[in-house]
């Protein structure tokens, strides 16, 4: 397979070139871009050497996968050029992640529905493939009727400059502000733009995108997305109000069994999920399993995932994976 990666570059693509190497994924050839800042810039991946292209260069080298991840201006300009030229397109931005023409996939939720005719696939928002990734599994079972979701997000899924940023507080240097506020040692309710409707952008993602997965508009979410000054991933406290009543015990079994999913739950010996423990791995954490007492078959937990792993590049490589192995590329 022959792969390029739009946005090598950056925090996102950094990690997808990693999880590339790591997974062994079957690649005969590698296409770094870039903007044109960056262009012959060296990458290393294994042993070898690539060099940083420019988006045109990279559309006429016809690679057969592409994984984007640099914005949704490039991808809505450029996913259709690489499209048109043969390449199936993963695209990492919230660019087509809405359009009813275009899939939105979480591999182990529903990747079944991946056709050869899926040239520009959209893989979706890194707080929302954790969430959905412990919701499936009980939603299945139970039936969701309403989500109330408070996020703690890690200032990589800004990108470089948030985390410049912390940085320059961190040392008192003066730089460029990623945020409107300081966020050492503080805590912004604002991700992503606000929209008309008062909520911020992020917020609507994790509204909107859960329907869509997981083919139900039923599934009513409503969110508050911060900003904390954390770098290993998001966490989420969730609270789930299901059509059907559960046993707990049988919560942690159903999610346990969940690919991709590790349960790390005992109050007694203070093991619950953290970011600064998630950072690095692939699986999505859950903890604090507990039955919320204050209304009717309602559940509270705590889900947190390294959002540049399986909330980006992870979740990006596995759709690649799944193409493969099904002849759909
Ligand atoms: P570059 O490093 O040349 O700016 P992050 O989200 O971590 O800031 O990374 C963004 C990634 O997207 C980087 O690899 C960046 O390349 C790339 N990028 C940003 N704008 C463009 C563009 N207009 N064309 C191609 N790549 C872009
Ligand atoms: C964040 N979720 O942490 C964002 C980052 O829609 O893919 C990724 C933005 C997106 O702020």
């Amino acid at each position: 397979m022959k792969v390029a990666v739009v946005g090598a570059t950056g925090m996102v693509g950094n990690v997808m070139l990693k999880v590339l190497e790591e997974r062994n994924f079957p690649l005969t050839e590698l296409i770094p871009v870039a903007s044109q800042r960056s262009v012959g810039k060296k990458i290393k991946f294994g042993t070898k050497e690539f060099e940083v292209v420019s988006l045109e260069t990279a559309v006429s080298m016809k690679a057969d996968i592409a994984l984007f991840s640099a914005g949704g201006d490039t991808s809505l300009e450029w996913a259709p050029k690489f499209a048109e030229a043969g390449t199936t397109v993963i695209d990492n931005s919230s660019a087509w992640r809405m359009s009813p023409a275009h899939k939105l996939v979480i591999p182990e939720i529903n990747a079944n529905l991946l056709s050869k005719e899926d040239k520009v696939i959209a893989n979706p928002n890194c707080s929302t493939i954790q969430l959905l990734m412990a919701l499936k599994p009980l939603h299945d079972v139970y039936g969701i009727r309403r989500v109330v979701v408070s996020t703690y997000q890690s200032i990589t899924g800004t990108g470089v400059k948030a985390v410049q940023q912390l940085e320059n507080e961190y040392s008192g240097e003066k730089g460029e502000m990623a945020y409107p506020y300081p966020i050492h040692k503080n805590a912004l309710p604002h991700c992503d733009v606000f929209q008309e409707n008062g909520y911020t952008k992020e917020e609507m993602k994790l509204t909107n995108e859960t329907k869509k997965i997981l083919g139900d508009d039923s599934v009513n979410v409503t969110a508050t997305a911060i900003r904390i000054p954390v770098v290993g991933g998001h966490s989420e406290a969730v609270n789930i109000e299901f059509h059907k009543d559960f046993e707990i015990s049988e919560v942690r079994k159903l999610l346990s069994e969940f690919p991709g999913i590790t349960v790390q739950d005992n109050p007694e010996l203070n093991t619950y999920p953290m970011p600064i423990y998630a950072e690095g791995k692939d699986d999505v954490f859950v903890g604090r399993i507990r039955r919320d007492y204050s209304n009717p078959n309602t559940l509270n937990m705590w889900i947190v995932a390294d959002n540049l792993r399986k909330g980006a590049a992870t979740n990006a490589v596995q759709i690649a994976e799944y193409l493969i192995e099904h002849s759909l590329v």
